[in-house]
């Protein structure tokens, strides 16, 4: 018989309907609620994508066409896909008490972000470990990051070659991008911001795109430094300074249609490139396309073969 495996699939997590969204934003400021004048911004923030954040549909989506994958393509193993999330139910620690009921003994864990920080992966991954050390199992192979996976950095070449060729002659430049985090992280040796550029170098490199550049996005409302330039200013003074007619944003940190991508791209940079009359592009988020669910598969063989 296959072996079987437990597939830990985690992210971020988001509200299924406005009424969550109080409940899930004071998850996210570690239980300190927020107050009414941020509710509601928040909710207008939603209610501008349409309401509701596409997150949950696709997040789900992309859990299942992993397992599909792994299962097609395994001969010796079976999966069993469990989403923990990080800031609403399920969370991370219910699929490992589920894993555990289901007789679970080994498990493989997947962050559905790209790059490892103290401030995400290793939280999620955390999380996931210290469960199942209290309850006993099941024993879990964490992969910790996974931004250099073939397919992930082709998926994007691919996508700019496809925007390159309609808007070569228009003087574009691509601007990379993840969340920002506090700047103190960057004291701790944490490898975000590297892992970030490297992406981005070989991404560029692979589509054979010379103007290019790093900025952070959606940072948060607190008294912190946060990693900079803003995407935001970074339009600005990048149209300054050279005068380019098309702005691609590719949000390498993310995988999916969410509001960071959705309100904070789509809506936002589009203000600063409407103001300055340039054009605004972004290339689809992975989503399910074959080509990225199959990169996050090699990812989480090449882990199990780790521990063989
Ligand atoms: O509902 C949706 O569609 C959006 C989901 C969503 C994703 C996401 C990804 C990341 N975040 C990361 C870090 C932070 C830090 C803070 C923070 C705050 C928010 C707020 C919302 C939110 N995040 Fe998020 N993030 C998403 C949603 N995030 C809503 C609260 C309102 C706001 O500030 O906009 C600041 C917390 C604090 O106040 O201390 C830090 C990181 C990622 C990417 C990696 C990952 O997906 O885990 C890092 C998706």
């Amino acid at each position: 018989a296959k072996k079987k495996i437990g597939l830990l699939v985690m992210a971020y997590g988001t509200p299924r309907s406005l009424d969550e969204v109080e409940a899930y934003y004071t998850d996210i400021r570690h239980g300190r609620p927020p107050t009414q004048e941020a509710l509601d911004d928040l909710i207008n923030r939603y209610k501008a994508i349409g309401g509701i954040s596409p997150l949950a549909r696709i997040t789900d989506e992309q859990m299942q066409a992993l397992e599909d994958t792994l299962n097609d393509q395994s001969t010796d193993k079976s999966f069993k896909a469990y989403l923990g999330l990080k800031h609403i139910d399920p969370f991370i620690e219910d699929a490992v008490v589920k894993m555990k009921e289901d007789g679970i003994e080994e498990a493989v864990s997947l962050v559905l972000a790209p790059h490892y920080s103290t401030f995400s992966v290793k939280s999620y991954n955390g999380r996931a470990l210290e469960k199942a050390e209290e309850i006993g199992g099941p024993t879990i192979h964490a992969v910790e990051s996974w931004y250099k996976e073939p397919k992930f950095l082709q998926f994007w070449s691919e996508q700019l070659k496809q925007v390159y060729r309609r808007v070569n002659r228009e003087n574009p430049v691509v601007i990379f991008s993840a969340h920002s985090l506090p700047e103190k992280i960057l004291t701790d040796n944490d490898p975000y911001v590297d892992q970030l550029k490297e992406t981005s170098r070989l991404i560029a490199e692979a589509a054979g795109i010379k103007n290019y550049e790093i900025g952070w996005q959606s940072e948060g409302n607190t008294a912190d430094k946060w990693l900079g330039p803003d995407v935001q200013d970074l339009t600005r003074t990048l149209y300054e300074k050279h005068g380019y007619e098309t702005f691609i944003y590719c949000p390498l940190g993310f995988v999916a249609d969410h509001l960071e991508v959705l309100y904070d791209n789509d809506i936002e940079c589009k203000i600063v490139t409407d103001d300055l009359g340039v054009n605004y592009e972004r290339p689809p988020m992975p989503n399910t396309d074959p080509m990225f669910i199959e990169g996050l598969k090699d990812a989480v063989i090449k882990r199990l073969k780790l521990d063989e």
